[in-house]
C-alpha cells in the first residue's frame, strides 16, 4: 500500500480586516491549490484557533466566481454587462481616464479609494504612493476606527495597552462592545483560559444577546449608545464605596477630584433610566470590578459606532484609571496596539511626495462627494475618476441611496480592482481581477495582539488575476509617476520597511515566523506614565487636540462633555421612527466579504431583523414575515426574526448582505447616516432611528 501524500504545511497570516490577524498554517496541495487552513499552535496569541470562515478558505480562493480577466462595461452602468479585454488595454484605459480628468478639472478630480479588504501593508497602502506622487485627492479614512481610537487616545494618550495575552491572567474579563465570538475569536481563547485556570468571571456588555453574551457569566444587554452612562455609574459606585484608588489617581490622573464631584449625580438609578438595566445589575457589576484588582477591560469597536461613541470609549477606559486596574498584571484596559509598531511607511506610501495642500475627502461621505454636495467636496473640483481597491463602498458605506446615485453618474469613470463581482464592481466602467493573499507577498501587523507576520505567495493566482502592487506600478508607468517605490518588488518593500523601522530583515522574519513587538510591562501598563507630557491619564481631554489626522475637529464637537458623561446626541427614536436599529456583524461574513461562499451563506440564511416578541406584536409582525424598515434616508426589505434578547424598541440586523440579497435591491446601509461623529469623524452604523412594518 502506498503511503498517502501529505500536503505541505506553509505559514501565512490572515489578511482580513480583523483585530486577530491570525498566524496561519496552510495546507498547500499543489502549485495552484490549498486544502485546510489552521490556526498556528506555535503562535501564543492565535493559539491554534481561527474562525470557521477562514478555516474553509479553499471555498473562497478556489471559487468558480473569482474574477480572472479584466472586464470592460458594455451595457448601462450597473447592468452587469461586461466584455473581457487584455490587461494592457485595461491599464491604458484607466490611465487615459485619469489624464483626461486631470486635464479638465485638475489632479484632485481623481480620487483613489481603498480600504482594508487586505490588511497587508504593501498591497493595501501602496495606492497612496500613486496618489501622493500624482497629487490626487486624499482620503480621510473614517469608516471604522476614528471614534474608537480617538476615544481611547483621549484618555491614555497612546493607542496601545497591556499585553492582550494577559487576559488569561485576569480574575475578571469585561468584553465591552465587541461580539468577540464572531468578530475576534481569539479574545475568547484567552478570556476562557482565565476562567478555566483562575475561576475568572467573564462579563460582556452589548445591546443584544450575542453568542459572547451567552458565554459570559454576567451579560449586560443595554440600550444602544448608553455605555457612558453605565461607565459613569460604575465609577460613581467606585468613589462612593471606596473602590477608587485615590493614591494611584493622585499620581496618574489629571482631575480625579473634578471627576468625583461630577459623578455624584451619576448614580446607578440615573444610569438605570438611561441604559435600561436594573439598579441591582449595575451595582453588582460595579462591585465585581471594584473588588477585583485584576480586571481586564477588553474594549471593542461596536459601542463606538454611534454619535456619542468617542465619549463612550473614553468613559469606559476611565474606569480602569479610577480603579487603578492598570497597575496589575492581568489588569487594565486594552483596545488596539496600533502605536507599538512604529513602521516606516515612507517607501510603501510615497510619503516623501505627500503634499499637505491636497484636499482630503471623507471616505464615509462618498455618496455626498459623488453627488457633488458642496461641503463634501471641500472646495475642490468634482470627482470624475476613481480607482477602487480592497473595499466595496456601494455595499458598506452609509447613505447608500446617494452612493448608488453617485456611482450611476455618466461623467464618472470608475475602475474597481476586485476578487469578485461585488455591488461596487457591478457599477464600474472597468473591472480588474485581483489576487488573494496566498497568491502574493505581504506583511501584516496585529491590532488585537503584538505580532508582525509575513504572508508569502504560496500558490499561483487563477487566470489573469494580478496583485494590487502590479496595478500601482503599471499605472505609474502610464501616468508618468516617478518614485523609487514603483521599481521595488513587494518583498523589497517589506525588507526596506523592516530595516528602516529597526525590526531586522525580511529573511530574519521568515526564519522566525513573526516579530514580537510587545513593549515591556511598565510601558504597556502606563506605569512609566500615560502618553501625555505630564504622564497623566486625561479625565478631562482636550477634544481639539486628540488628533486622528490632520483634519480639524468636526461634527458637534464643541458640545462634547468635558468629563466622562452620557452625551445624548444619538439618533433618538421618535413618533415616526419608534425603533433604534443596530447593524451588527454576521459571524460568517466579514463586512461584505464571504457573502459569496456557500458555507457562510448557508450559516447566515438570509437578511433578517431581530425584534422582541412584545414589539413585534405591537406592530403586527410575526416570525418570518417579510418586513420593510425605513427612515428619511430610504427603505430596506428584510425578514422578521422574533428574538427576546433585546431592550424594548431595539432592532438588530446582522451582516452586510449584498444589495441583491434584499427584496428590493437596497442594502442595510440605505438606513445609515453619513454625518460625522465628533470630534474626528466616523460612521454611526449602530445609531439609526427607523420604523418597521410588515411588507
Ligand atoms: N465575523 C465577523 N468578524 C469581523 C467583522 C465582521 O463583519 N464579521 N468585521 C471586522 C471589522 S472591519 C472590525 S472593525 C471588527 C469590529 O469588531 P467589534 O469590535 O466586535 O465591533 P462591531 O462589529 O462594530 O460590533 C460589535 C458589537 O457591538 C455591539 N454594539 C452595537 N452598538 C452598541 C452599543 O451602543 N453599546 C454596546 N455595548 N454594544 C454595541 C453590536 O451589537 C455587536 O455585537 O470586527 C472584524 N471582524
Ligand atoms: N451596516 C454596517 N456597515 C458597515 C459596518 C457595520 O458594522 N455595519 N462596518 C464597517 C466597517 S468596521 C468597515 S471596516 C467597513 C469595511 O468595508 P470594506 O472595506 O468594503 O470591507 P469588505 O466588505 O470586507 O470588502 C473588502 C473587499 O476587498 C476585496 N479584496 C480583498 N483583498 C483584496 C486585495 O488584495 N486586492 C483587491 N484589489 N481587493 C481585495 C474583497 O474581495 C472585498 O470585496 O464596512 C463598514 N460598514
Ligand atoms: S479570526 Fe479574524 S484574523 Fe483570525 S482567521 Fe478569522 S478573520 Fe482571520
Ligand atoms: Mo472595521
Amino acid at each position: 500500500m502506498n503511503a498517502p501524500v501529505l500536503p505541505a504545511i506553509r505559514h501565512s497570516a490572515c489578511p482580513h480586516d480583523c483585530p486577530s490577524t491570525c498566524a496561519l498554517d496552510v495546507e498547500v496541495l499543489d502549485g495552484r491549490t490549498i486544502g485546510r487552513i489552521r490556526g498556528s499552535v506555535d503562535n501564543d496569541y492565535t493559539a491554534g484557533v481561527i474562525c470557521a470562515k477562514v478555516a474553509r478558505y479553499s471555498e473562497r480562493i478556489h471559487h468558480a466566481d473569482r474574477l480572472t480577466k479584466p472586464l470592460l462595461r458594455t451595457g448601462p452602468k450597473g447592468s452587469g454587462q461586461f466584455t473581457p479585454i487584455g490587461w494592457d488595454e485595461a491599464l491604458d484605459r484607466v490611465a487615459e481616464a485619469f489624464i483626461e480628468a486631470e486635464r479638465r478639472h485638475g489632479a484632485e478630480a481623481v480620487w483613489p479609494y481603498f480600504y482594508a479588504g487586505t490588511m497587508g501593508l504593501v498591497q493595501r497602502d501602496g495606492i497612496n504612493r500613486l496618489r501622493h506622487v500624482k497629487k490626487y485627492s486624499r482620503m480621510f479614512d473614517t469608516i471604522c476606527t476614528n471614534p474608537a481610537w480617538t476615544g481611547w487616545i483621549a484618555g491614555t494618550g497612546r493607542l496601545a495597552g497591556p499585553d492582550p495575552r494577559e487576559m488569561a491572567l485576569a480574575d475578571c474579563v469585561v468584553i465591552w462592545g465587541t461580539n468577540a465570538v464572531a468578530t475576534q475569536v481569539n479574545v475568547m481563547t484567552h478570556a476562557v483560559r482565565a476562567r478555566k485556570t483562575r475561576g475568572a468571571t467573564l462579563v460582556a456588555v452589548d445591546v443584544y444577546e450575542t453568542e459572547t453574551i451567552r458565554q459570559a457569566d454576567m451579560g449586560l444587554v443595554i440600550r444602544p449608545g448608553t455605555d457612558a452612562a453605565l461607565a459613569c455609574a460604575v465609577m460613581h459606585v467606585a468613589f462612593r464605596d471606596g473602590y477608587a484608588d485615590r493614591a494611584y489617581m493622585a499620581r496618574y490622573a489629571d482631575a480625579p477630584e473634578d471627576l468625583e464631584a461630577h459623578l455624584q449625580s451619576r448614580s446607578p438609578a440615573w444610569a438605570a433610566e438611561i441604559t435600561g438595566l436594573s439598579v441591582e445589575t449595575i451595582e453588582a457589576f460595579a462591585r465585581l470590578v471594584g473588588t477585583t484588582r485584576k480586571t481586564f477591560f477588553r474594549l471593542g469597536y461596536g459601542f463606538t459606532r454611534t454619535r456619542n461613541g468617542t465619549v463612550s470609549m473614553h468613559a469606559a477606559s476611565s474606569i480602569a484609571t479610577v480603579l487603578g486596574s492598570w497597575q496589575y498584571e492581568g489588569g487594565g484596559a486594552f483596545h488596539n496596539n496600533g502605536a507599538i509598531y512604529r513602521l516606516n511607511k515612507m517607501m510603501i506610501e510615497g510619503l516623501d511626495a505627500l503634499d499637505h495642500g491636497t484636499r482630503q475627502l471623507d471616505q464615509s461621505r462618498i455618496g455626498a462627494i459623488l453627488l457633488g454636495e458642496d461641503d463634501a467636496l471641500a472646495g475642490g473640483p468634482p470627482v470624475t475618476a476613481m480607482l477602487i481597491q480592497n473595499t466595496n463602498p456601494v455595499s458598506v458605506c452609509p447613505e447608500q441611496d446617494k452612493v448608488l446615485k453617485g456611482f450611476a453618474r455618466e461623467d464618472l469613470f470608475v475602475c474597481v480592482h476586485e476578487q469578485f463581482m461585488t455591488d461596487t464592481a457591478r457599477m464600474a466602467d472597468l473591472v480588474l481581477p485581483a489576487t488573494m493573499f496566498l497568491e502574493h507577498d505581504d506583511i501584516y501587523k496585529g491590532g488585537g495582539h503584538q505580532y508582525i507576520l509575513y504572508g508569502p505567495k504560496l500558490i499561483d493566482a487563477p487566470g489573469e488575476a494580478r496583485e494590487n502592487h502590479f496595478v500601482h506600478v503599471e499605472l505609474a508607468k502610464r501616468l508618468g509617476a516617478e518614485h523609487r517605490g514603483f521599481a521595488m518588488t513587494p518583498r523589497e518593500h517589506v525588507d526596506w520597511m523592516l530595516q528602516k523601522s529597526g525590526w531586522g530583515t525580511l529573511e530574519a522574519l521568515e526564519a522566525n515566523r513573526w516579530i514580537n513587538a510587545q513593549p515591556d510591562f511598565e510601558t504597556a501598563h502606563f506605569l512609566n506614565g500615560f502618553g501625555y507630557p505630564d504622564g497623566k491619564f486625561r479625565f478631562r481631554p482636550d477634544w481639539t487636540r486628540v488628533k486622528a489626522s490632520n483634519m480639524g475637529p468636526m461634527g458637534p464637537w464643541e458640545a462634547m462633555p468635558a468629563l466622562p458623561d452620557f452625551w445624548p446626541v444619538i439618533e433618538a427614536a421618535d413618533e415616526t421612527h419608534p425603533f433604534r436599529l443596530v447593524t451588527a456583524p454576521a459571524r460568517s461574513f466579514l463586512n461584505s466579504t464571504f457573502v459569496e461562499t456557500s458555507g457562510s451563506v448557508k450559516r447566515e440564511g438570509r437578511p433578517t431583523v431581530k425584534i422582541r416578541p412584545d414589539d413585534a406584536a405591537r406592530v403586527g409582525i410575526a416570525d418570518g414575515d417579510p418586513v420593510v424598515l425605513g427612515n428619511e434616508r430610504g427603505t430596506v426589505g428584510s425578514t422578521a426574526e422574533i428574538f427576546a434578547g433585546l431592550q424594548p424598541g431595539v432592532l438588530v440586523a446582522e451582516g452586510i448582505w449584498p444589495n441583491t440579497a434584499h427584496p428590493d435591491g437596497r442594502g442595510i446601509n440605505t438606513l445609515v447616516g453619513a454625518d460625522q461623529v465628533a470630534p474626528y469623524g466616523g460612521a454611526a452604523f449602530h445609531d439609526i432611528k427607523v420604523w418597521i412594518r410588515k411588507a
